[in-house]
């Protein structure tokens, strides 16, 4: 308590990984972190996941502002607060929110809404004021996706941040910060997969193999994981994947696959969890023509664009997408966490790999090689 209580209203010098520029390595340096200004908060960062998100801007793919301190996927200690925060104190143990919930925008209000206004603001880098609490030789570094996770301390608006239960392992349930509640939401939330249907999801990664959850919890009979990675099966199958294809080897297309593989009826929900414009299409031409749903939850890289034949959506099919699973961040996040205590669902299996900060490159670098499903690094 006496080192939260000494650095309060303080500038904190601490470790922080920056991207300069796309398609550079995160370069780990002494940044100044200052004191959180009205309605902010300075957490101190616990653990932090690897999510493909991040490498998304590593690769160029997802255009923000640099230079910029990544990391949406975190759970940490509330270090201080700025004036006027009411809903957490120093101490408590808490998520940050990639998406916020203002609670007074028209998507906060409304009961199927999750995507706050305030959302925006992520890629822009930028805190609610315009600026952020980083810098580094006294020039402004960005804030990604209104977290900023990957340094010792970050500073997030009041409504990028909730309290959880001071019991939780953040190693593990920082995965509730993105990836977990990602999949199991888009399967839940987004599709609202029902008891007895056909899904199918293309990508096994992290967020995928929860989506795989999400859909075995929803009481999915049949639970199609698709990847070209095969080494990615033996994992999806004991997550309630029933049986696991790969596109590398068929001659016809994937979609046509999932036809044959259904009675030529096609799987009741898709789910595109890679982020690639192509497999998008191919998920959705993988569900009934008429009642089936495909649910987008990779993210497409900045600026790409789809064609497609209006008939596969004329006879009746669903296409749709969800941010952060569907779910009101604030008032889930601290449920899913409770839910994950009293042993409602797992999250281990998703954590192959746990690294000091230091070694984020090498986290990458698995997550690259398809080595990986989360690596969740640790402060
Ligand atoms: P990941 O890289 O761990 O998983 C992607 C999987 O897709 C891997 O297993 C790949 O082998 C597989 N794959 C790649 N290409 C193909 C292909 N052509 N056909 C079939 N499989 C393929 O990523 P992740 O699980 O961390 O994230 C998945 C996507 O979800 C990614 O685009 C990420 O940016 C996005 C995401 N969206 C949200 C959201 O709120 N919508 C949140 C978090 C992540
Ligand atoms: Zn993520
Ligand atoms: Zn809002």
């Amino acid at each position: 308590m006496a080192s939260i209580m000494s650095t309060a209203g303080k500038v904190i010098k601490c470790k922080a990984a920056i991207v300069w520029e796309p398609k550079k390595p995160f370069s780990i340096v002494e940044i100044e972190v200052a004191p959180p200004k009205a309605h902010e908060v300075r957490i101190k960062v616990l653990a932090s996941g690897v999510c493909r998100s991040d490498d998304h801007v590593l690769s160029g793919a997802l255009k923000v502002n640099f230079p910029v301190i990544l990391g949406h996927e975190a759970a940490g200690i509330v270090e201080s607060v700025g004036e006027g925060v009411t809903c957490v104190r120093p101490g408590d143990k808490v998520i940050p929110l990639f998406v916020p919930q203002c609670g007074v925008c028209s998507s906060c209000k409304h009961p199927r809404g999750n995507l706050c206004k305030e959302n925006e603001l992520g890629f822009t880098g930028l805190l609610n004021d315009g600026t952020t609490r980083f810098t580094y030789k006294g020039n402004q570094v960005h804030n990604f996706a209104n977290t900023g996770t990957f340094t010792e301390y970050t500073v997030v608006h009041e409504n990028s941040v909730v309290k959880i239960d001071a019991a939780a392992p953040p190693e593990k349930v920082c995965l509730i910060g993105c990836g977990f509640s990602t999949g199991y939401g888009a399967a839940i939330n987004s599709a609202k997969v029902e008891p007895g249907s056909t899904c199918a999801i293309f990508g096994l990664g992290g967020v995928g193999l929860s989506a795989v959850m999400g859909c075995k919890a929803a009481g999915a009979s049949r639970i199609i994981g698709v990847d070209i990675n095969k080494d990615k099966f033996p994992k999806a199958k004991e997550m309630g994947a029933t049986e696991c294809v790969n596109p590398l080897d068929f001659k016809k297309p994937i979609n046509e696959v999932l036809f044959d593989m259904t009675d030529g009826e096609g799987v009741d929900y898709s789910f595109e969890v890679i982020g690639r414009t192509d497999t998008m299409t191919a998920a959705l031409a993988s569900c009934h023509n008429n009642y089936g749903t495909s649910v987008i939850v990779g993210v497409a890289p900045s600026a790409s664009e789809i064609t497609f034949s209006p008939a596969l959506i004329f006879t009746g099919r669903t296409w749709k997408g969800s941010i952060f699973g569907g779910w009101k961040s604030k008032d889930s996040v601290p449920r899913l966490v409770s839910d994950f205590m009293g042993g409602k669902f797992a999250l281990d299996p998703l954590i192959t790999h746990t690294l000091p900060f230091d070694k984020i490159n090498e986290g990458f670098e698995l997550l690259r090689s398809g080595k990986s499903i989360r690596s969740v690094l640790v402060f």
